[in-house]
């Protein structure tokens, strides 16, 4: 679908290690003891307070998984809102170590960003930390720990953040879909090697076992449906086949696409999002392709008929309002991702770079002038995927023909894959431009800009 599906190199590191498939009776079976389904709200809880919890992510109800999670659950509570509203939550940390919130892919006002260190203190445990932002785009974002994200998103804490249009399109139900792996063992076990070195020099910390997490487990044949789809993982390049459907991509990372896609394969990166709007024909089910048997991720299933089907097109989603980029660019950049197993020499003093440079230094890699329109030729010269992730903005994508695509906040790059994008920085502050790969991160593939 995108033009990084058509990277030959993917399955070598997507597949490795999923050792356990999810069996659809043994699902509903162990659902029935403890819901997994997030508690959805119409409108946000003021507190999201972390703290341990008990989740139910194997099949077997007798095989639970001590993680971490908001407000009792992980996923964490869904949060709903409506464009243009302020989004007000209270974060109490319960943890026995330090965190903060970061609301992906909003374009936030910076000092909401949730970056320790950067752009507010670190939350100790027992400590709070208010937040309340804007919310300036409808679409699927997410909320995940932004502080050891390598372990505290792994363990669980993370959730959706839905951004409703003004006039929502007609669909019978709204449904999100979380994408996650887990390392756990054949009990339920989480296996607690956080920090390895291999994991932090490979394809970072792939799990066990993964799975979908909707926040609805039925539907109807003639259902129209939209899918918010959210690869949570830290480390999983997850690529998807949806059946059962018969309907368009409408947004990838919350943006609305002006010409919508085919539903076929697609590939999500870790943080990325992909937004479904279409009919049900049949149960519908989240495939993970493989070489050999393909991985049964979970399903949502058709149950009965819909016996007034919407009947209307499938028609774009609203515009975002976001300013589009000058003809000619104001600054032409490249950033070289560099490091790694495998990978050639570079002159960082971590196990990844970008450009030669470890992790974050006293002054931004760039500093831009509010407005700026700014080219940057990616270039992945490593021997694994990558997805990159800029901060309190959305870029375009620059196709292969050299037109401008999808706006997105994350970019995959198979391993040797450059890709330009094009980004207006427009937003004032202090922003991460990094490896979503959180282990990468964590070992030097992130770095920072400036909007002045
Ligand atoms: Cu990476």
């Amino acid at each position: 679908m995108r033009g990084a599906a058509r990277g030959p190199t993917l399955d070598l590191f997507c597949c490795e290690g999923l050792h356990m498939s999810l069996n659809r009776r043994r699902f509903l079976a162990g659902t029935a003891a403890l819901t997994l389904l997030p508690n959805a709200t119409l409108s946000a809880p003021a507190i999201l307070r972390a703290g341990p919890v008990t989740a139910q992510i194997l099949p077997d109800s007798k095989n639970t998984t001590q993680l971490w999670g908001f407000n009792g659950s992980t996923p964490g509570p869904e949060l709903r809102a409506r464009v243009g509203e302020t989004l007000t939550v209270r974060f109490e940390n319960g943890i026995g170590s330090g965190s903060a919130i970061h609301w992906h892919g909003v374009r936030i006002e910076n000092g909401m960003d949730g970056v320790p260190g950067m752009t507010q203190p670190l939350v100790e445990p027992g400590q709070g930390f208010d937040y309340s932002f804007r919310l300036p785009d409808a679409g699927t974002f997410w909320y995940h720990s932004h502080h050891r994200s390598w372990e505290q998103v792994e363990r669980g804490l993370y959730g959706a953040l839905i951004v409703e249009e003004a006039t929502p399109p007609a669909v019978d139900h709204d449904i999100t879909v979380i994408l996650d792996d887990w390392r756990i063992d054949r009990d339920g076990t989480l296996v607690e090697d956080f920090g390895n070195r291999r994991d932090f020099s490979h394809a970072g910390r792939l799990g066990t076992f993964a799975r979908i997490i909707p926040s609805q487990d039925t539907v109807r044949r003639g259902d129209r449906v939209r899918l918010r789809v959210i690869n949570t993982a830290t480390a999983r390049v997850f690529p998807l086949e949806i059946t059962g459907l018969t309907g368009k991509v409408v947004a990838p990372d919350g943006m609305p696409l002006e010409t919508l896609r085919d539903i076929d394969r697609t590939f999500l990166a870790p943080a990325q999002r992909i937004d479904l709007i279409g009919d049900v024909a049949d149960t519908v089910k989240f495939i993970f392709p493989t070489g050999q048997d393909p991985y049964e991720l979970g399903d949502i299933v058709a149950d009965g008929n819909n016996p007034k089907p919407i009947e209307t097109p499938i028609l774009p989603l609203p515009p975002a309002r976001v300013t589009p980029p000058s003809a000619t660019p104001d600054h032409r950049l490249t950033l070289r991702l560099q490091g790694g197993a495998m990978g050639g020499m570079h002159g960082g003093d971590d196990i990844w770079s970008f450009n030669d440079v470890s992790g974050m230094s006293d002054t931004p890699w760039q500093r831009f002038s509010r407005g700026d329109t700014v080219r940057i030729t990616l270039i992945n010269d490593t021997s694994f995927p990558h997805g990159i992730h800029l901060h309190g903005h959305h870029f375009h994508e620059v196709e292969e023909d050299g037109s401008l695509g999808a706006l997105r906040d994350t970019t995959l790059l198979m391993r040797q894959q450059t890709r330009d994008v094009v980004c207006v920085f427009d937003n004032l502050g202090k922003w991460l431009l990094h490896c979503h790969m959180l282990e990468h991160q964590a070992a030097g593939m992130k770095t920072w800009v400036e909007v002045v």
